[in-house]
């Protein structure tokens, strides 16, 4: 299933605000690679940040693993990300129910809705899980990302679920900006951006379940967007050397796309 549009037709068509502004920010940086940046010491992510951010167009956070968590985190990664012009993503996968994951977004500790661009969310309490969304997106136009497939082995978000939060996805379009997928479906319009972790090199999995493809793999036969790598940047003794070839790999694979 194609999609033969490139990133700036399809961010005139997208309908939230920051879908719209991811793909005009692929399309003018050329690159389609976003990188899990999943470390526990808060100056180690902004390093990483300082040396990969002019590769990237998103950078991926657990902000509640970082163990010397305080505010000027925030601001320090918001600078990076300015200066190097890139998107930040925290990956919650929030999955109560709408009261309370509007307290989870805008709440507590990290007040989430402040400063991340896009937030992942689970389906299983039903799409009235949007609706605890609404107030906090308004905040920075910022825009959810539904998980309709996961990379690990035995993933149960698989087949008619998969279905229903595509659905999920073109009913809020307002509020979705893309999916979580492992491979475009033929339901999954054009104005979604389209996100696949699990996608390393030199390796098929880990220990725990995680199973990886490669760049091309998943941007040319399976057609999905941008890449999220973690392990397989952060990991590597030279990120910023590692993320070169990641990035030329994605944005090659990209556009060899057929486009009309
Ligand atoms: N992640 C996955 N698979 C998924 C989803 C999220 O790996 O299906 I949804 C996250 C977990 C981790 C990153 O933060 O993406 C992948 O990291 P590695 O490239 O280190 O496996």
């Amino acid at each position: 299933v194609a999609s033969n549009k490139r990133f700036e037709e399809r961010a005139k068509i997208a309908v939230n605000p920051m879908a719209t502004k991811l793909f005009n920010l692929m399309a003018s940086k050329k690159t389609n690679l976003a990188v899990a940046a999943d470390l526990t010491n808060k100056q180690e992510i902004l390093n990483l940040a300082e040396s990969i951010g002019s590769e990237i167009c998103v950078l991926k956070t657990h902000i509640d693993i970082i163990e010397d968590y305080d505010q000027t985190f925030i601001s320090a990664l918001e600078a990076i990300a300015s200066k190097h012009n890139f998107l930040i993503f925290e990956d919650r996968k929030f999955a109560d129910i709408g009261n309370t994951v509007k307290y989870q977004f805008e709440n507590g500790v990290y007040q989430i809705s402040k400063w991340a661009h896009m937030v992942t969310v689970h389906g299983v309490a039903g799409s009235a899980i949007i609706e605890g969304f609404k107030d906090g997106l308004k905040q920075n136009g910022s825009g959810l990302l539904l998980l309709a497939q996961m990379s690990s082995k035995g993933s149960m978000c698989v087949g008619e679920y998969t279905n229903q939060m595509i659905e999920m996805a073109n009913n809020n379009k307002e509020q979705v900006m893309g999916l979580i997928c492992q491979e475009r479906l033929q339901s999954m319009t054009d104005n979604l951006v389209l996100m696949t972790p699990g996608v390393q090199f030199n390796s098929t999995g880990d220990k725990m379940g995680q199973q990886y493809n490669t760049p091309e793999y998943i941007i040319k036969e399976k057609n999905t967007d941008i890449i999220i790598v973690g392990r397989g940047i952060y990991q590597n003794s030279q990120p910023k050397t590692e993320a070169i070839k990641y990035r030329a790999a994605s944005w090659n694979a990209y556009e060899s796309k057929n486009f009309n």
